[in-house]
């Protein structure tokens, strides 16, 4: 499964976006060209009453050259026919913030530990992704459970991402805001 094309990455099969939902901390990214969220990244994800996922997110961003600061963000999700495959709106709390329209995929979770999320913003002519990013998500700030570890490098290999991943550090920069 390791051709590399996005077309053919698996995602999550039967997803649940009410198991889903709650606070997810980042604790490694593989980032897109112009990166935006640099650490202290968490998500927090809900569903509505009308069923729809939506999303709050920090982490430490570097924005105007210099200033450093917790962005806060939001994001809406739009469904598609595959359940694990989102279209991602998102937005910041202040108007200077970056805004964007993603895929946002799903591409496997346990739900009570662990969740791997991929985003291909550019495919190539020949299917590769050109650009793309990825969260390794925890329910716990302190990382992985080692037993989740080694899913998780299997996934991180079947986006044909090895290696690309950096560790996202908590040091309590956004806990405040
Ligand atoms: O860091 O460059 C980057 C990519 C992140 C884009 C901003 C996403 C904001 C909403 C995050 C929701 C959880 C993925």
């Amino acid at each position: 499964a390791q051709d590399c094309q996005v077309a053919n990455i698996q995602v999550m099969q039967n997803f649940d976006k009410t198991r889903y939902a709650g606070v997810w901390y980042a604790v490694a990214k593989k980032d897109p060209e112009g990166l935006f969220l640099l650490d202290n990244i968490m998500a927090q994800y809900t569903i509505t009453e009308d069923g729809k996922m939506t999303a709050s997110a920090k982490g430490r961003v570097i924005i105007l050259n210099n200033w450093e600061m917790c962005a806060d963000m939001l994001a809406t999700f739009e469904e598609t026919p595959d359940p694990a495959k989102f279209r991602m709106k998102y937005w910041g709390a202040a108007a200077y913030l970056q805004t964007g329209n993603d895929d946002h995929w799903v591409i496997d979770t346990d739900y009570d530990n662990y969740a791997v999320h991929y985003s291909c913003r550019l495919v190539d002519s020949d299917g590769t992704c050109l650009d793309s990013y990825s969260m390794i998500f925890s329910r716990h700030p302190t990382g992985l459970r080692t037993e989740d570890q080694r899913n998780v490098h299997q996934k991180k290999m079947d986006l044909c991402l090895l290696g690309k991943y950096r560790r996202v550090a908590h040091t309590g920069f956004c806990d405040s805001s």
